[in-house]
């Protein structure tokens, strides 16, 4: 086992990664052994997906079904051995489909045919023992003794930020939104990554590459949920519980929590959102619901407390899960989708009736708390319609600061360090959040600068795409580049998603950007010092220093 693809990896003097018998996240090493051989196999369909379209051969089935695998490899998303066997089998059945459906037509064509080696060639029995047998080969460190530590970090840097996007793609998928070229860039980068290439300036031309691709992925996605579920609009949400029967759900996917709100109405239940699914409550045709009654619980790390204390079913739609067994709730909880636990019912299609059934059999909440609220809803409409008002207080000298404090939390003590960044902001600046890492700060008082709410909670992770459509108009009506409107972007990452985001970042040239709690393990110091040179990107260090450099730049 040797998995480095989050924050929470473990770092030790002799090296970084979690390489025991079992990661920080619970992962066990021959699962995330498993999860190395689905990830090669994967860029061997990529490459014969690839290698189709120059016959424009184009499977769009095969297209999802990458990312969707790709994606059930992300931290805290699939634990489920079985599952994990299953995607391998069919991966490799997808790639020979399209590596005969390609020899037919070059063929037929009169062109020679290219076999495909590496990741492409690799013939795997599907018996457990045998694909374990394959791990080393296809390890995400596979063949370090021939190449450097920068160059493994610039892999790993590109693999997770790819994995970031192809979670992104199958949100935008279930909701509707595919596209072709987008499709055949990502098997582009997937195969290129296969390849185990070495040059430097290639894999760093590849990582801003990830980073357009996901621009265009959250763009997607964000015309997904508003065609769907309208223009969030901001709301107040309800932080406590309300006396009733109850089901929570968790995750980013909003289509399951529509399917869940049509079939619990008139059944007595209330729905609460969690962690990511908070912004859910400002998109109007999920609002409407009068028994979506709140948010219960924050962000991941607290699952086994706030989830133990939950008198209700529990589903989880997508990222973040952890073992559920620890709080003794697993027996009410459901995942769906690449989510995966053994020994938690899995839910497959759009019916929900054993959840229901599930939170009828419970006792819910015996009594409803004073409420307390936080705000939402403040995604790119809403945005757009409050900038003509925070231009004016740009101009009348009221606001003179914007933050973007946004993305994963987590359980680490430094992490108090965004709360108290929060705290800390002088009172003529506004605080854009986004993700999970909102729940630091997002149950205080921010208070308002002559009617602009000082706390604009923009969405969830992918939404970064509605606070860039923020910084670009402002940038149009001050007549400036981005980087020299009075904006600082303090980013937590925890996870892959966030490494896509901050690629996103990069690409579009924003700079100065720090980010913490602590740098990837993955980015060698080189690395680090590189691009810190190329785009300013830095690490947090004191909310006192932070402060003083961001307002003064
Ligand atoms: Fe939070 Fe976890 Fe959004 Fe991340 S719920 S850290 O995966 O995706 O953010
Ligand atoms: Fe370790 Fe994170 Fe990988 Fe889990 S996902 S094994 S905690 S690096």
């Amino acid at each position: 086992m040797f998995c480095i693809q989050c924050e929470h990896t473990m770092r030790t003097p002799v090296g970084n990664g979690c390489s025991y018998a079992q990661g920080m996240c619970g992962k066990t090493s021959e699962i995330s052994d498993l999860q190395d051989v689905l990830v090669y196999v994967l860029q061997g369909v990529s490459a014969y997906a690839l290698k189709a379209r120059e016959f424009d051969i184009v499977d769009t089935e095969i297209d999802s079904y990458v990312a969707k695998a790709f994606f059930a490899t992300l931290t805290n998303v699939n634990f489920d051995e079985a599952r994990i066997i299953e995607f391998i089998a069919q991966a490799q059945s997808h790639r020979d489909s399209l590596r005969t459906r390609y020899q037919a037509a070059a063929t037929l064509a009169g062109q020679p045919v290219v076999a495909i080696e590496g990741a492409a060639a690799l013939e795997l029995d599907t018996e457990k023992a045998a694909l374990l047998a394959q791990a080393p080969n296809a390890a995400v460190n596979r063949g370090l003794a021939q190449i450097n530590e920068d160059i493994l970090g610039l892999r790993l840097l590109c693999l997770y930020g790819l994995k970031g996007v192809a979670a992104y793609l199958e949100h935008a998928r279930i909701l509707e939104q595919t596209d072709a070229t987008v499709a055949a860039d990502f098997h582009k980068i997937m195969a290129f990554l296969g390849s185990d290439p070495v040059d430097m300036n290639a894999l760093l031309e590849c990582a801003m590459d990830i980073g357009k691709l996901n621009y265009q992925v959250m763009q997607m996605l964000d015309l997904g949920e508003t065609n769907k579920f309208g223009h969030p609009a901001p709301v107040k949400v309800n932080m406590k519980p309300v006396a009733g029967k109850a089901i929570l759900v968790s995750g980013h996917d909003l289509v399951d929590l529509e399917h869940i709100l049509q079939q619990t109405e008139g059944k007595g239940i209330n729905v609460y959102t969690n962690g990511e699914m908070l912004p859910a409550h400002g998109y109007p045709e999920l609002n409407k619901y009068p028994h979506l009654v709140g948010n219960y619980g924050s962000a991941w790390q607290n699952q086994q407390t706030e989830f133990a204390n939950f008198p209700g079913a529990i589903v989880m739609t997508s990222n973040c899960l952890i073992d559920p067994n620890v709080g003794q709730y697993a027996e009410r909880m459901f995942t769906r989708s690449i989510v995966g636990w053994p020994g938690v019912q899995h839910v497959e299609g759009d019916d929900f009736s054993v959840v229901i059934e599930k939170a009828l059999s419970l006792d819910g909440f015996s009594h409803t708390e004073i409420p307390h609220y936080t705000t939402t809803g403040f995604a790119r409409n809403a945005l757009m319609a409050a900038a003509p008002a925070v231009i004016e207080q740009v101009k009348a000298g009221n606001i003179n600061h914007f933050f973007l404090i946004g993305g994963c939390d987590g359980d680490k003590a430094e992490r108090s360090y965004y709360t108290e960044l929060a705290k800390s902001l002088p009172k003529d600046s506004l605080l854009l959040t986004l993700a999970c890492g909102k729940f630091k700060f997002n149950d205080l008082d921010f208070g308002d600068i002559n009617g602009v709410p000082r706390f604009l909670d923009v969405g969830q992770c992918n939404d970064t795409y509605s606070a860039i459509q923020l910084a670009l108009a402002l940038a149009d009506a001050f007549e400036c580049d981005v980087n020299e409107l009075p904006l600082s972007l303090i980013l937590s990452w925890f996870e892959q998603k966030a490494i896509a985001v901050l690629l996103t970042l990069l690409s579009l040239g924003i700079k100065d950007i720090r980010v913490g709690p602590t740098a990837p393990a993955f980015l060698t110091d080189n690395l680090l010092q590189a691009l810190n040179e190329m785009t300013g990107l830095k690490l947090i260090t004191t909310v006192e220093q932070d402060l003083a450099d961001c307002l003064s730049a």
